[in-house]
């Protein structure tokens, strides 16, 4: 706190360009004529790194002179994608490199492809994460992001005979200019072994561990945009500890030292390892507990000043739980206020209590974490005794509230004895947090009357809603160059930090000349992403067709199975002579979806995909009218060059089953209609894009709840519809599959046809339906560039600043600082 600010770093070409040199001559040690691709993307990197890493350390010196309040965001995944290009349009650099690199001959775009993005996480949670914390240091929010550094990313997709194939996402291969490793603040987090009563202690108990780690954290900073402020995301990585080392030393058993060394590294080594197994499991929890507790402590030593009077903690920190993940954090902190610092278990819970806010993202049941009895008590068994301390006391307020209600008590408590004796994380999670929220309204509707019904019934004023929202910057400046600039010089802008701002092209939906170059700008983002598919995969789409994208992770309930019967289906139609050839507007459906390793169904889906796709390509009959193409791998690079070039966002998920979605945020705000149903986010943006401008399907999420109720038969949906029994017995008769109709396609065809979970029989006629009013619509390109300009101006709303300063209204109470610069 006492060393004199440093002196921000002047910003013209010739300075950059020095900057860029030195880095690349001191850092890399080479000559540019002799500097690798890699040579001058680590170069361009650190000099961007260096100007920004003033406003660093400006914003971290004010942190510590204000004891603001701070976020906690904690996250087991933080997708973070691209680092360079965000970083250089936050800091205002990205004219000036531009053109310091073109001096020296050197092409910025060229560079930046080099980029390996850190995928640490594998879908919606840990994308918003990333959207969360950008919006964060744009709101000047004090915070700070803590997860875990990842060794390898989520898995990188290839596709084998059109099968999933699964290889590590080495990601750190060449290197992260981006981070920047604090040995000096790493903490020792313990695991296993017993516990024995302290005398005399109201509580306490100690623990005597048997293994170790040393969590290693590693910083990157997260920019604010043109603010000056620079937060941090701490990321932290396993290390065995030096006990290790000792052992190898006093054993001589060097493969034996060696192995435990890897065990303990295991940790961070990947991201969500298969949890199918119970040793997968068991390191899903090491996972989380190891960064929990490590995060805990490097805000109690690290941030808050020595000797700072801990009951007065929450003044300080709100620490949010994004999903059940973090929720370990609870017992955590309430060991480390008794048994630690040797509070009574009363004022520990009192403090603990006002620390926590959870976040939940999902209705599925079977994604609600629960962690056995038996594994908990072996990994954490402190922690089995603190949870089972608040569920007793929990209870009891239950007891008291409802008398006699004893299965009521059976249904909430935090221990679940069914099919074997677990902890409930959303439960402890809900116990212990002051507010609880879903992520949609419809969702934060459904977890107060479905999910956690019970807990909102005693307890309403926890719960509360925050929409999702997607940081403007990543999915709009940046990934949309041509819209920015239209939208730009039509309002000025401020639109990029107000995105509420963006209804004011609304009048544009009704000029011409607007319209016309909002349909330029549609027609070269679709050349660009022809380019990208072409050069990154060989895959080749015409630049004009209408691009039709279904791009989430591969889930029954998100139903990639139904927009596959719906190709199907056009494909029958023109091959069986019911649809002539010339009605059909040329389309290129664009899936993109990684299936977890271990979901044989999904990856059935990603097959069967695949064969559809190769099949409709080769068919020269269709005279190229229709096109699949699955390019593997999606990711956020991907994604910034598909969503700006997509015309038709497809978000078909069963109603009740998508807790948000924030892919249908980022189609909308890049001009593509949504066809969908009445779930998660969809529900706003229809409302607020008005049904004019969205195709709506499907049955409601109360339609659904009643059909699932009364008994879904798919085979009566099978037998009434002939259209849908003709596509389902194309796929089901071998002609995708070389004649094969077994394995994948037997296997879909009876999912579908007799215990769909997720009904997609039942929604087929209504999607179909609105589909064809799709074509119809698309032919007339005015009136769909009216709609398209009308979503854009209309969902200003799904900006992550909105839903982060909903947290701060609804859940934290923290208040954004004025940086002075
Ligand atoms: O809130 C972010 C994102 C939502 O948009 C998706 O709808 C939801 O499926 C996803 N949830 C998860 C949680 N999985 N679990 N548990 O990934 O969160």
């Amino acid at each position: 706190p006492n060393t004199p600010p440093v002196a921000a770093p002047e910003i013209t070409v010739e300075s950059f360009t020095r900057a860029f040199l030195r880095e690349l001559n001191f850092g890399q040690g080479v000559d540019l004529d002799r500097a690798s691709a890699n040579d001058k993307y680590l170069a361009l990197s650190r000099a961007v790194r260096h100007y920004l890493t003033t406003r660093w350390l400006e914003t971290l010196r004010n942190q510590y002179r204000d004891q603001a309040k701070v976020v906690a965001y904690l996250s087991a995944e933080f997708l973070l994608g691209p680092q360079l290009e965000n970083a250089l349009l936050a800091s205002k650099l990205d004219e000036v490199a531009r053109e310091s690199l073109a001096n020296l001959g050197l092409d910025l775009d060229e560079i930046r492809a080099v980029e390996v993005e850190p995928g640490l996480g594998n879908g919606g949670l840990g994308r918003l994460a990333a959207c969360f914390i950008d919006s964060l240091a744009t709101l000047n929010v004090p915070s700070i992001g803590y997860g875990i550094r990842y060794e390898y990313g989520i898995f990188k997709q290839t596709f084998v005979d059109g099968k999933q194939v699964e290889t590590p996402d080495n990601w750190l291969r060449l290197g992260s200019p981006w981070e920047i490793p604090h040995p000096e603040n790493a903490v020792e987090v313990t695991f296993g072994g017993r516990t024995e009563a302290v005398e005399g202690a109201d509580g306490a108990r100690r623990w005597i561990p048997d293994w170790r780690v040393t969590a290693l954290p590693y910083n990157y900073m997260v920019p604010g945009y043109h603010n000056g402020r620079v937060n941090t995301l701490r990321l932290w990585s396993a290390k065995a500890t030096h006990e290790f080392d000792l052992q190898i030393f006093n054993a001589g058993d060097y493969a034996e030292a060696v192995r435990a060394r890897t065990f303990a590294e295991n940790i961070s080594k990947v991201l969500y390892p298969e949890d199918s197994t119970p040793q997968g499991k068991e390191l899903r929890l090491q996972q989380q507990y190891f960064f929990v507790a490590a995060s805990l402590r490097d805000f109690l030593e690290n941030v808050l000043p020595d000797g700072y009077d801990l009951t007065k903690l929450p003044d300080r920190i709100t620490w949010q739980l994004n999903d059940t993940h973090p929720v370990i954090a609870v017992p955590e902190l309430m060991r480390l206020l008794i048994d630690e610092k040797g509070w009574t278990w009363d004022d520990a819970w009192a403090v603990t209590q006002k620390c926590f806010a959870y976040t939940c993202h999902t209705l599925l049941p079977e994604a609600l974490e629960v962690w056995s009895v038996d594994l908990l008590g072996r990994l954490l068994p402190r922690h089995l005794e603190i949870i089972y301390r608040i569920n007793e006391e929990f209870l009891e307020v239950v007891r008291e509230a409802y008398p006699g209600d004893e299965l009521r008590v059976r249904r909430m408590s935090i221990v679940a004895e069914q099919p074997e004796r677990a902890i409930r994380m959303a439960h402890l999670a809900t116990v212990a947090g002051f507010k609880v929220n879903g992520v949609a309204e419809l969702h934060s509707q459904l977890l107060a009357e479905k999910v956690l019904h019970d807990f909102a019934e005693l307890w309403p004023e926890k719960f509360t809603n925050v929409t999702n929202g997607v940081t403007p910057r990543r999915f709009v400046r940046m990934a949309n160059p041509g819209l920015s600039g239209l939208i730009t010089e039509a309002i000025g802008d401020g639109w990029v930090t107000d995105l509420s701002q963006l209804s004011r092209l609304e009048p544009l939906a009704e000029d011409p000349e607007f319209r016309r170059r909002f349909r330029e700008v549609k027609g070269a983002n679709k050349r660009r992403l022809a380019e990208v598919l072409a050069a990154r995969d060989g895959l080749e789409i015409a630049g004009d067709a209408m691009v039709d994208a279904m791009v989430k992770r591969l889930h029954e309930y998100k139903r990639q199975s139904l927009k596959l019967l719906h190709i199907v289906s056009m494909y029958e139609g023109v091959k069986s002579g019911r649809t002539p050839l010339e009605s059909i507007t040329p389309r290129t459906f664009v899936f993109g979806a990684k299936a977890a390793p271990g979901y044989v169904r999904a990856k059935e889906t990603i097959a069967l995909i695949n064969a559809v796709g190769r099949t409709i390509n080769e068919d020269a009959s269709l005279e190229g009218r229709l096109k699949v193409v699955f390019p593997p791998n999606y990711n956020v690079t991907l994604a910034e060059v598909l969503i700006p070039a997509a015309d038709l966002s497809e978000q078909i998920s069963l109603a009740g089953k998508e807790a948000s979605g924030t892919g249908n945020m980022k189609f909308a705000l890049n001009g593509a209609l949504t066809i969908g149903t009445d779930d998660g986010a969809n529900v706003e943006i229809r409302q607020l894009v008005g049904d004019d401008n969205f195709f709506l399907f499907g049955m409601t999420e109360p339609e659904a709840a009643d059909l699932q109720a009364k008994g879904y038969d798919p085979g009566a949906y099978y037998e009434s519809d002939p259209e849908l029994k003709a596509a389902l017995d194309l796929l089901a008769s071998g002609a995708f599959t070389g004649g094969d109709k077994g394995g994948a396609v037997a296997s879909l065809f009876a999912s579908l046809t007799e215990r769909d979970r997720f009904m997609a029989l039942a929604d087929f006629r209504s999607y179909v339906d609105a589909q064809a009013t799709v074509e119809e619509a698309y032919q007339d390109h005015e009136e769909w560039s009216r709609k398209a300009i009308l979503n854009v101006a209309r969902t200003g709303f799904f900006s992550s600043d909105r839903s982060i300063q909903d947290y701060l209204d609804r859940i934290w109470r923290a208040e954004p600082v004025t940086q002075n610069h």
